[in-house]
């Protein structure tokens, strides 16, 4: 059908050490440019947690070896049919140390040194609940993806606690 939504379901997963996250600046793809967590499309046949954790360790090298559900966003934008479905995970206990892949750069950064302005513009609203370890869902509406000349501007947006 014409005007069938096609939902794509992804994962996202912050990992953290004491007061610091990590991120990686994207190489390529989907948000190319831009600081983010690891994560990409599930694979059919493979559940939430194994995708992020696949996800992980092919764009960080490292292990998880246990993790919790963060929360549930979708990401749509204006003049597209595709909606990302995006399942967020934290991890505070891994193994390895990062590395560089080629999709990702990783590098530590301080809670109070987050680079947002090289990030989604939505990761600013979402970031507080990860580092607080609470619960949250929301759905963004952008007007394009981002990359690394361009920001997305979110058009309308909602983000709650779940308990
Ligand atoms: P490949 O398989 O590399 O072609 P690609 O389409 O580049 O996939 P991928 O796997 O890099 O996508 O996944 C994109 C990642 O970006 C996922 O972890 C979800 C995440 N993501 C998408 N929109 C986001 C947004 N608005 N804010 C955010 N993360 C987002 O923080």
């Amino acid at each position: 059908m014409e005007n069938e939504t096609v939902k794509k379901i992804m994962t996202l997963c912050f990992v953290i050490r004491n007061d610091q996250i990590l991120l990686g600046l994207k190489k390529r793809g989907f948000g190319l440019g831009r600081y983010n967590g690891f994560g990409g499309k599930v694979e059919e046949g493979e559940s939430l947690e194994d995708a992020f954790k696949r996800e992980l360790f092919e764009e960080s090298g490292l292990i998880a070896n246990s993790s919790s559900k963060s929360g549930i966003l979708e990401f749509s934008f204006e003049n597209d049919k595709k909606i990302l479905e995006v399942h967020l995970f934290t991890v505070k206990d891994f193994s390895g140390e990062p590395e560089e892949s080629e999709e990702m750069a990783p590098a530590w950064f301080g809670f109070k040194e987050i680079p947002f302005e090289q990030m989604w513009p939505d990761d600013r609203y979402f970031m507080p609940y990860i580092l607080e370890d609470k619960k949250f869902r929301g759905w963004f509406k952008f007007d394009r993806p981002s990359d690394a000349d361009y920001q997305a501007k979110i058009i309308s947006m909602d983000l709650e606690e779940i308990k």
